[in-house]
């Protein structure tokens, strides 16, 4: 399988984030890209290209002119007023204010987050605009009649919705994919999202809708990030009724949990019929993971990537989190093995 990949994703590298009340380096770090492709090399996964540029107007069809205007034209701003250091959000409108969009460049900000885990540096765009690219680089090749590829993308998306960033998240390359995959002519897809967070931004931008099934296996938000979305009574609304599903697990679920509700979850999608599947590919779902609480191991992911293939359907891996960074590599690419080889 295809592997697209572009050093544009070091020009995103902050420097920290909060955790237990310290500055800490940041998890989403340039090094996970780098343990992947070196592990696709490796194993000799397939060849590795650069990707294409699609420009704008795809990413335009998932985010709001607004967000996709403060997010190019942030950093140039703030240091414009003088800062060089990362720029953060720190208020938000949260229930009783007003979500009116501000005209000052720090309540845009806050405007346009959920949270302080998306900082903007100086190349966070650039980075951010060519994560997308890698993914539509690799849209593209399912679009031309590949059965599968690989979209090395850092940053993630899937916690960005069309107007919103946060988690790490800027772009929802996932769902730029999946929009692609329809305005190319499919009617139905199906994002499975299997990173051990929920996808709130991927479910918030289909929620709506019935062209799109989002499937997501995840820590349970009663005790995990994002905590405010991702429960099992969230099914879809209006057209969208039932083209949502939320399978939350307990703290410290293993293959055994795991594998059953990736069953489902793969049980919904071929019955809804979906024509081609994405993948939010997250692997934090490992054992080791520093800030996760399920309990995969590495040949987990071997079984993961055959149970995904078993579904026979064109399937387009997007990369998403995974912090047990020396594991990341095999983790991943033992996902697109388990794939390739059954
Ligand atoms: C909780 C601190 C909050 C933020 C976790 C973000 C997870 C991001 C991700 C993505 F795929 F987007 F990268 N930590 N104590 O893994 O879902
Ligand atoms: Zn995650």
């Amino acid at each position: 399988m295809l592997t697209f990949y572009s050093d544009d994703h070091r020009l995103h590298h902050a420097q920290g984030e909060m955790l237990n009340g310290e500055l800490q380096p940041c998890f989403e770090m340039p090094a996970r890209a780098d343990h992947v492709l070196a592990r696709v090399r490796q194993q000799g996964l397939g060849e590795v290209r650069e990707p294409l540029d699609f420009g704008m107007a795809p990413i335009a069809r998932i985010h709001t002119g607004d967000y996709l205007e403060f997010l190019q034209k942030a950093w140039a701003g703030w240091a414009a007023q003088g800062n060089t250091a990362d720029f953060l959000p720190g208020v938000f409108p949260a229930r009783h204010l007003r979500a009116k969009r501000p005209d000052d460049l720090y309540g845009q900000y806050g405007f346009h987050s959920f949270d302080c885990f998306a900082p903007i540096t100086a190349g966070t765009w650039q980075a951010v605009y060519t994560s997308t690219q890698v993914a539509l680089s690799a849209q593209q090749q399912l679009a031309q009649g590949a059965r599968t590829a690989f979209a090395l993308c850092r940053p993630p998306g899937h916690h960005a919705s069309s107007d919103v960033m946060g988690g790490y998240c800027y772009l929802n390359n996932a769902a730029i994919c999946a929009q692609a995959f329809l305005d190319q002519g499919a009617q139905r897809v199906a994002i499975l999202d299997v990173d051990y967070h929920h996808g709130n931004g991927t479910q918030s931008i289909f929620y709506g809708r019935d062209d799109v099934l989002v499937a997501n296996i995840h820590g349970s938000p009663s005790f995990e990030y994002p905590h405010f979305l991702g429960y099992a009574d969230e099914t879809g609304e209006g057209a969208g009724l039932g083209c949502n599903l939320n399978l939350p697990l307990a703290a410290g679920s293993a293959w055994d949990v795991w594998g059953a509700a990736l069953e489902t979850a793969c049980q919904r999608i071929a019955a809804y019929g979906a024509e081609v599947i994405v993948v939010s590919l997250g692997v934090d779902t490992y054992m080791n993971d520093p800030i996760s609480q399920f309990k995969l191991d590495s040949p987990d992911y071997l079984r993961m990537g055959q149970r995904i293939a078993a579904l026979g359907k064109p399937t387009l891996f997007v990369m998403e989190g995974g912090y047990a960074v020396a594991e990341i590599g095999i983790n991943a690419v033992n996902v697109l093995e388990g794939f390739q080889g059954a």
